[in-house]
């Protein structure tokens, strides 16, 4: 009878030293010599290598095993400096599960195949970087819910298909709904704010859809959004509470993922410095700082991407820019009592893909909302549900809303946004 199934990383963390073991995963390499068969074993966990000599009964199943085939095996645990990971197991008796066909990625598929690997990515998944990354991304979306839990956040459940947009026209998936037009929603705001208004303090970790026709290393078709909203606060709670969940995350994955991080071969000090408070600059500041730097960006222009990376490069971590101008901003915007021109809007950056996360105060006055929409020559009767809010008992409010994907992006040194999720949407790219 087989021995019960232990995870390889139990093996390598020397639990199971001279004691017989019981393992099960996939073929991750394989090497022949005239002696010996290596088998480089992977599950969930790790990945061991695994040795067969010829005169076990095992040899020709080690010999017919395919690279990808999934086995069990059991044998003796040694410990070898020369194994990656200190130790392997010197098999005793090999079952293959399911033969592999021939897997079409082989080692040391260089750069001009990241298209291959991209079409193949139902594979690729299993390759030991993606299986970290996945690991990661588990974790910062654990440590985002502890947070707002431990804030007392209650999670709610948004609708995806919505009637109106929150960001603007010009991203909005439409659809088919019966008979009807109807959208996929580009963030959860605005059922967060109505929310609030029975709960307080709410959050949610859900898809958002953008027709993003861009293609640059930090634009999605589909992201996952986290977004927290809540009343009685004003834009200093607001970049407190960003502040303080982004260094929680940070500081959290520093401890948590310490082998993942440094296997990714990213840049784990980074995370240990994000601590609170961010530097903090207004709009008008940021482009003082960008026309001192060479750029010609006039007062009232949007920051493009290149201008939100030459002014992260200043910061070397997370910070928080804040009074935009009115006419660059969304329709709820709260504007500055005192200088209408601006509106309590802020994003957060960070070196290498600007822009993570944006939030604000809203509008919280009918009559100044109804000026906003009108402004903005939006139909006042698609938000009739948006504007009873400021009917009833309205309080100030704030939120904002990050993105999982570039913050990972960020946090893991990757090149590319498409690596931070599984099964990545882009203009382009749909299959698998
Ligand atoms: O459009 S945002 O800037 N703001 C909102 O949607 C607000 N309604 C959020 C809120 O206040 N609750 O998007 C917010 C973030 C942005 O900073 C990015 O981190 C991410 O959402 N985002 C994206 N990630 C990946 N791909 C695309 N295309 C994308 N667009 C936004």
């Amino acid at each position: 009878m087989l021995m019960p199934v232990v995870a390889i990383q139990t093996v390598l963390d020397g639990k199971k030293e001279g004691k017989s073991a019981t393992i099960r995963g996939w073929i991750y390499r394989k090497r022949e010599s005239k002696q010996t068969i290596f088998l480089i074993i992977r599950d969930a966990s790790g990945v061991i290598q695994c040795t067969v000599k010829r005169d076990n009964p095992s040899w020709s199943q080690a010999e017919k095993v395919t690279i990808e085939s999934s086995v069990v095996l059991e044998g003796i645990v040694k410990q070898d400096k020369r194994a990656p990971g200190g130790y392997e197991i010197a098999i005793e008796k090999l079952s293959v599960i399911g033969l592999a066909e021939t897997f079409p990625i082989t080692k040391g598929k260089g750069k001009e195949s990241e298209e291959f690997l991209r079409d193949n990515r139902h594979l690729w998944l299993r390759s030991r970087r993606m299986n970290l990354i996945m690991k990661v991304r588990s974790e910062v979306l654990r440590f985002t819910h502890d947070f707002f839990r431990k804030e007392d956040f209650i999670e709610v459940s948004p609708p995806m298909f919505i009637s109106s947009a929150c960001e603007g026209g010009s991203t909005l998936f439409g659809l088919k709904y019966f008979d009807k037009q109807l959208y996929l929603t580009q963030s959860a705001q605005l059922y967060l704010e109505a929310l609030i208004y029975s709960l307080e303090k709410v959050y949610c970790v859900a898809p958002s859809f953008r027709a993003e026709k861009s293609r640059t290393i930090r634009h999605l078709t589909e992201y996952w959004h986290i977004e927290p909203e809540w009343a009685f606060a004003d834009m200093d709670d607001l970049m407190r509470v960003e502040e303080d969940l982004m260094s929680y995350i940070c500081q959290r994955t520093a401890k948590n993922c310490k082998k993942e991080i440094e296997s990714l071969g990213a840049d784990i000090s980074k995370l240990k410095a994000v601590k609170t408070p961010f530097p903090r600059i207004t709009y008008t500041e940021a482009i003082e700082k960008l026309n001192a730097k060479g750029f010609k960006i006039k007062w009232g222009e949007d920051f493009g991407f290149e201008d939100e990376k030459a002014l992260a490069e200043e910061f070397g971590g997370p910070f928080f820019v804040y009074a935009y101008p009115r006419q660059i901003k969304a329709f709820y915007c709260k504007s500055h009592r005192d200088n209408p021109d601006l509106v309590m809007s802020t994003d957060m950056l960070v070196p290498r893909i600007g822009e993570i996360s944006t939030g604000g105060a809203r509008e919280d006055s009918k009559e100044e909302l109804l000026k906003r929409i009108s402004e903005l020559g939006l139909r006042e009767e698609d938000y009739r549900w948006y504007i009873d809010l400021r009917r009833y008992g309205t309080v100030p409010h704030v939120g904002f809303g990050l993105g999982l994907e570039r913050l990972l992006t960020w946090m893991l040194d990757l090149e590319n946004i498409i690596d931070s999720i599984p099964f990545p949407r882009t203009i382009r790219r749909f299959y698998p």
